[in-house]
């Protein structure tokens, strides 16, 4: 009989190159925690590890020690945790071969056949996991279960794959709020404000107030099937939530981690008069959209409320420097947009915080320059904004644009077990080996360690913080570059190597 739950969180497999630096703390997980108050809600009981706050041995005996023949054991997976997830599962079936494990996550959603083909997988669930979960655990506690009736969920019938119907939340005002309690929120919220600009440390909390985004960006996870259904949460609740998470964690700053957390201007406004009403004299940040800025959405009379109740910074993904370009990404936004919501957050002394991509299907070299300029132009306007990227364009199943990809010859793993032998290192599961559709891939990896070795180097200069002697290095070679858009050669990686190899001596 299973009464207990556990979820385990496994680390990612990343070496970006900024490991040398300390800014980073992990976000909560969100997603395990809707899970677990779901599932703690129907009455059973739920673990959560999360193992990136510990060595993987630690989390492994955690792990260990919570598992006995009435739990079942629940993987979280995005691409970059795949490979520790795996590992995982494979140590949990050597030792209690009976345990039933169940993965879920946006990996084993992009790719739910090679998940459950995964050799120490019983389920996959897809999209997501609430009612699926619950559906599952009643039914393995059955005499004989009848998994055709557990929602979204993937499963082997006589070595033949079943998917079920996907199911999605149609109104997430049913499910009850994360459970906070369930973690040590403490070791995720003490965090570095600016990201690059911060005098101290703020006790940040992420909370979710909506699910889905309704816009067609060609590149995005969230155009497929039901994520593309905007799902607030009403303004009352997040309200509730935001009172509770004051009190208990002493917060003073909120990112409010949404997709599309202005979908619906008088919800925000009904949130955002709730903090200024209640004095909590909290910061706050979101992600938002450019294109709001061009028409009668962000106000003049908006901004100023939003900045009244907080908001310090709003992070919006750009892309391109190119109008022909985002149109390809079927943005909706173009480059006035982004210039015309920096000036204007500029005004209120609201940071835009921007993000770019570059090694999209149909882009030019000359194209991807212009992203660069476009990112370069936007620090001029506002010396304070943050541009981040550009990342290295990667296919996701399901969009409109892998498709494309692979009209082009893109081959990515074929299983489970090949994801987790693949260099996940700053390009998060693609190799630049694999891209065809564009000829400067490494160009890209190079511009964005440029891009971060300047805003390194920028903010910290600009607020008097001393730099090692590597990242001087790196600042001065980060300028060149941006100076002549030279981005062959890259040496940057070589640099922190062989820093890193002479600190271990
Ligand atoms: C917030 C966020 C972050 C935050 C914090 C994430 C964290 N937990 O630490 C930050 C900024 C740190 C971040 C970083 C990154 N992120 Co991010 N992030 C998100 C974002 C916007 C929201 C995630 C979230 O909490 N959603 C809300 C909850 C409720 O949903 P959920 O987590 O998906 O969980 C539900 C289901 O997936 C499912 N489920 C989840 N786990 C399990 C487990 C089981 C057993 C079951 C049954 C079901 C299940 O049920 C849950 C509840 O319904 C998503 C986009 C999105 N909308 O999901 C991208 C997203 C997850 N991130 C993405 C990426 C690429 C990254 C980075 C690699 C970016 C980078 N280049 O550095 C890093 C690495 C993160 C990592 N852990 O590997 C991609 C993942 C793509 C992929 N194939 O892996 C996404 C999907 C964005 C995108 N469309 O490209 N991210
Ligand atoms: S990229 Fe952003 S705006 Fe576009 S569909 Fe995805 S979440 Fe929505």
């Amino acid at each position: 009989m299973i009464k207990k739950l556990i979820l385990f969180y496994p680390s990612s497999e990343s070496d970006f190159e900024g490991k040398d630096i300390d800014f980073e703390i992990p976000g909560i997980p969100i997603g395990i925690m809707s899970l677990a108050a779901y599932i703690e809600s129907k009455g059973y009981e739920v673990k959560l590890i999360d193992s990136r706050l510990y060595d993987k041995n630690t989390s492994k005996n955690m792990l260990f020690n919570e598992i006995n023949e009435e739990t079942i054991v629940g993987i979280s997976a995005t691409t970059s945790q795949v490979k520790h997830g795996y590992i995982i599962s494979k140590e949990i079936k050597n030792k209690f071969s009976k345990t039933k494990i169940v993965w879920g996550g946006i990996h084993p959603t992009l790719y739910p056949e090679q998940t459950i083909k995964g050799k120490y997988v019983d389920f996959v669930i897809n999209g997501e996991g609430e009612y699926g979960l619950l559906e599952l655990i009643k039914q393995l506690n059955l005499t004989t279960p009848d998994f055709s009736k557990v929602p979204s969920l993937i499963y082997l019938k006589r070595s033949k794959i079943i998917q079920n119907q996907l199911t999605f939340c149609s109104d997430i005002n049913e499910l009850p709020d994360p459970s906070y309690h369930l973690l040590e929120i403490e070791k995720y919220t003490n965090r570095e404000l600016y990201f690059y600009d911060m005098n101290k440390k703020y006790k940040t909390i992420d909370i979710n107030t909506s699910r889905g985004c309704p816009y067609r960006c060609s590149f995005c996870t969230n155009t497929i099937n039901g994520f593309k259904n905007w799902r607030p949460l009403d303004a009352k609740r997040v309200n509730k939530l935001i009172d509770k998470l004051i009190t208990k964690y002493k917060v003073e700053h909120i990112w409010f981690m949404d997709d599309y957390f202005f979908g619906n201007k008088e919800r925000v406004k009904e949130i955002i008069n709730h903090l200024i009403k209640k004095k909590y004299n909290l910061t706050w940040e979101a992600n938002a959209r450019a294109n709001l800025f061009r028409n009668n959405y962000f106000t003049k009379e908006f901004i100023k409320l939003i900045k009244k109740s907080g908001c310090i910074q709003l992070r919006m993904g750009i892309e391109s420097g190119s109008n022909r370009v985002l149109k390809i990404l079927k943005k909706d936004i173009f480059i006035d947009d982004a210039i015309t919501a920096t000036k204007k957050l500029k005004k209120y002394k609201i940071r835009s915080n921007m993000y770019f991509m570059g090694g999209i299907p149909g882009e030019t070299k000359e194209e991807f320059i212009q992203t660069i300029k476009l990112m370069i132009n936007l620090k001029k306007i506002d010396s304070n904004s943050l541009i981040q990227g550009p990342g290295l364009f990667r296919p996701y199943p399901g969009t409109e644009l892998y498709k494309e990809c692979k009209k082009l010859g893109f081959e990515e793993p074929k299983t489970l077990e090949e994801w987790t032998k693949i260099n996940l290192t700053n390009n998060f599961g693609i190799n630049e080996k694999d891209i065809q559709w564009v000829d400067f891939a490494p160009e890209v990896i190079t511009s964005e360690i440029t891009v971060f070795n300047f805003m390194y180097g920028h903010s910290n200069k600009s607020r008097n913080k001393k730099l090692s002697i590597t990242r001087i290095i790196l600042y001065y070679i980060a300028l060149l570059r941006l100076k002549t858009n030279f981005f062959k050669i890259p040496m940057e990686k070589k640099l922190l190597e062989i820093k890193q190899r002479m600190t271990k001596k």
